[in-house]
């Protein structure tokens, strides 16, 4: 199961808004086929393995990251498949809740005469996926929080001076996070300020999807985050007029409109609209005034915080704002993992936000 895993992460990227699944099938001791869901609309992980195998799979076994599915999508069951081949075993990692799966691939399997075993490394077999399982869960795709600050929690210094942070590891590991998200979130003023691409240069992948919140729609079309090939959505606000939107036109450029709650876009509205686009996870990537936001609203849903060994001391903190009074009220990290990064101190984990 752990090389089903591995191979479950080739689709990384390329599979969303489907999970990325890997599969393993093993004969007389002998791994003979291999493959993963590469593809959105593409075959699925069951699929590619058998037909990649190089010895006839009947009485083989099959480990594979995520329930086989039974239903007809853009792809027939995999189920069928299985059963047509004569695989002997299934071992899955975990169920899949999807409405239409949800424990009937696992039944079709044991009617059919498979013997199946569900939940190997299942723990791992979620951890891959958990965009997926979250938007299943929420009607929302998943948000990242991804911050570079100094020890003291500096973003920036006072001035706006910013670049660099983080090590040259640190942004290189950024490159992979793009890569392996839906999309990547900014504000406006980040944009003003740094005119970043966004995409991935440092790692192979694919380019996010590109969204910038532009509460009036001011920013200029020429700036380098409208300019590539993955599309970038502009989230505004619903008074904005048709004549301020003609200079995004032809350009790629897509444009959700939502409500202002205290002369703030409601990103929550917009959340719901990019689900229904497909895009299940969002990075958000700054600057301090969307991570507040996303904090104190409480949509964001985990953390990777690249901690440099520097003191800035500027009032550019990458949360304030919040109103907490007792510490015990505060935002918790839990799951909290912590690693080397270069010369920083990675802190990754999910926000617990209290009662
Ligand atoms: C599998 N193996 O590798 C994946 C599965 O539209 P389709 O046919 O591609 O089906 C998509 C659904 O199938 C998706 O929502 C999820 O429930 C499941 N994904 N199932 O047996 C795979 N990727
Ligand atoms: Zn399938």
């Amino acid at each position: 199961m752990g090389l089903a895993l591995r191979e479950a992460l080739k689709g990384a990227g390329t599979a969303s808004p489907n999970p990325i699944v890997g599969a393993i099938i093993v004969k007389n001791g002998k791994i003979i086929g291999k493959g993963c869901h590469k593809k959105f609309g593409g075959p699925h992980a069951e699929v590619n393995a058998i037909s990649s195998c190089v010895e006839d799979p009947c009485g083989s076994d099959m480990y594979v990251t995520l329930e086989p599915c039974s239903h007809f999508g853009k792809t027939p069951p995999c189920t069928d498949l299985i059963i047509k081949e004569k695989i002997r075993r299934v071992y899955i990692g975990t169920t899949d809740p999807s409405p239409h799966s949800n424990g009937r691939g696992t039944e079709v399997l044991r009617r059919a005469g498979v013997e199946v075993e569900c939940g190997v490394l299942e723990k791992e077999c979620i951890g891959i996926n958990e965009p997926f399982f979250h938007s299943l869960r929420t009607g929302m795709p998943l948000i990242i929080l991804k911050a570079a600050s100094s020890l003291d929690g500096s973003l920036a210094t006072d001035n706006g001076d910013s670049k660099w942070i983080s090590s040259e590891k640190s942004r290189k590991m950024v490159h992979r996070l793009r890569n392996f998200y839906d999309a990547v979130l900014v504000g406006r003023n980040t944009v003003e300020k740094d005119d970043p691409l966004l995409t991935v240069r440092h790692c192979r992948g694919r380019n996010p999807v590109r969204i910038v919140t532009d509460e009036h729609l001011s920013l200029s079309p020429d700036k380098k985050i409208f300019g590539n090939d993955s599309g970038t959505i502009i989230i505004t606000s619903k008074t904005v007029t048709e004549t301020s939107e003609t200079k995004y036109k032809n350009k790629g450029i897509s444009i959700i409109k939502v409500d202002e709650n205290n002369g703030e876009l409601d990103l929550e509205q917009a959340f719901r609209t990019l689900h229904s686009y497909g895009i299940r996870s969002i990075l958000a990537e700054g600057g301090a005034a969307m991570f507040s936001y996303l904090i104190n609203n409480r949509l964001a849903d985990k953390i990777v915080l690249f901690l440099a060994p520097k003191l800035i001391g500027s009032s550019v903190k990458f949360f304030s704002g919040s109103g907490i009074e007792l510490v015990s009220d505060s935002v918790s990290i839990e799951d909290v993992k912590y690693k080397r990064s270069g010369v920083d101190l990675l802190v990754e984990g999910n926000l617990r936000y209290s009662d």
